[in-house]
């Protein structure tokens, strides 16, 4: 019989758990029509035979993978081997309360594509974290936001909970690494309209953490693979390629101006007006080439030719700063010095420019 609402969980380890969250599940979503996907990774403490043996009471299974280990793939296992219409992924560990489960649905049933429980808006929270966790939690979802647009509607692309009707998803579309499944899946899906629901990440109620360092790498390197499969690579690189044109620009300009336009003993007000004609030209080519799509989505023509102008201004200041720096107090040789302060200088106005004048 088919399933209205397939709930999939990875779990590696987690025994302890396995107990008190199918008891909680139940108790949430009776009387609904649902189905618990577990999809273990062979764990060595019993978590699958234990899943099992609560198959005849609850509406649950363990699909076992022997020769595959990782979240994000077992996610997607589960997904693709249940039969819901709408999906909820979830953690084992009871950081994610299934209480929760039921506000989740109530967004998907009313319309919602995906409807995910965050940790960041308000009335949502973190029971236990440290500082560093902390930092490290919010500096991921920054540079998410920065470098992949799709994410910014969002405050929490890097939760592990959420829910989503299984007809906006073609997992084929999915190449999952690492922890962050639903990065992938609100880029490679087609979700109209995204609802968040707060909820308080709970402390692990038993078992152990299989997050670590190698996690952290991982994320960086899942980021740039979206980065190249959205455009937004292809994109950084056109802006480089409009911020090279602008050198063109800007040292043509200087030429003409001292040469034939009668300032050669004028030359930084030559240099003033060559910047500025460069910054000019680089708007334009970054307006109908680098970010044309995105053109209607911020303020008129004329506010994001200012706002690309402070930023770029900025960037330059930037740039003699890091220069200044290096070269006159550390010491670094003049060309690498100002080579560092370039490519920072770029980065900032990529940066700035992609969130604050092309939203
Ligand atoms: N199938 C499978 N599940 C995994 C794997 N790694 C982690 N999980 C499960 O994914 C969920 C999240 O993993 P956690 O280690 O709790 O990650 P986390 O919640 O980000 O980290 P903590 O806050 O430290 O617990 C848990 O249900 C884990 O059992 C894996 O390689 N395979
Ligand atoms: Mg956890």
């Amino acid at each position: 019989m088919s399933k209205s609402i397939s709930i999939v969980i990875p779990t590696y380890n987690e025994r302890e758990n396995i107990t008190p969250l199918v008891e909680r599940i139940d108790r949430a979503l009776a009387p609904r029509d649902y189905e618990v996907v577990f999809v273990d990774d062979n764990s060595k403490d019993g978590t699958a035979e234990l899943i099992n043996s609560f198959s005849g009471k609850y509406p649950v299974r363990a699909i076992v993978r022997k020769d595959e280990r990782g979240l994000a793939t077992a996610v997607i296992r589960g997904i693709e081997d249940s039969q819901g219409d709408t999906i909820v992924v979830m953690d084992a560990d009871l950081q994610h309360p299934p209480e929760v489960i039921p506000a989740l649905l109530d967004k998907t049933e009313a319309g919602t594509d995906i409807a995910i429980a965050s940790r960041y808006v308000k009335g949502g929270g973190i029971k236990e974290w440290g500082l560093v966790r902390k930092i490290i939690s919010r500096g991921a979802i920054v540079l998410a936001h920065l470098l992949l647009p799709a994410t910014r509607k969002v405050t929490d692309p890097m939760s592990g909970f959420f829910s989503f009707r299984r007809k906006a998803l073609d997992t084929r579309k999915l190449s999952p690494r690492g922890y962050k499944i639903l990065l992938e899946i609100l880029i490679a899906g087609k979700f109209e309209n995204v609802a968040e629901v707060p909820f308080t990440f709970e402390s692990r109620r038993g078992g152990e953490s299989k997050l670590n360092a190698k996690q952290q790498i991982e994320y960086l390197k899942h980021l740039f693979s979206l980065m190249r499969r959205t455009g937004e690579l292809i994109r950084f690189l056109k802006f480089c390629l409009v911020g090279l044109s602008g050198v063109g620009v800007n040292l043509g300009v200087f030429w003409l101006l001292t040469r034939f336009g009668g300032m050669a003993e004028e030359d930084f007000l030559a240099l003033v007006i060559a910047i500025e004609v460069s910054i000019i030209t680089n708007f334009i080519l970054n307006e109908f080439f680098t970010f044309r799509d995105r053109r209607s989505s911020g303020a008129s023509f004329i506010v994001r030719l200012l706002k690309f102008n402070v930023i770029c201004a900025a960037g330059a200041a930037i740039q003699a700063g890091i220069y200044g720096l290096l070269f006159h107090v550390a010491g670094v040789y003049d060309l690498v010095s100002d080579l560092i302060g370039i490519v920072i200088a770029t980065l900032w106005n990529y940066v700035l420019n992609s969130w604050l004048t092309w939203k």
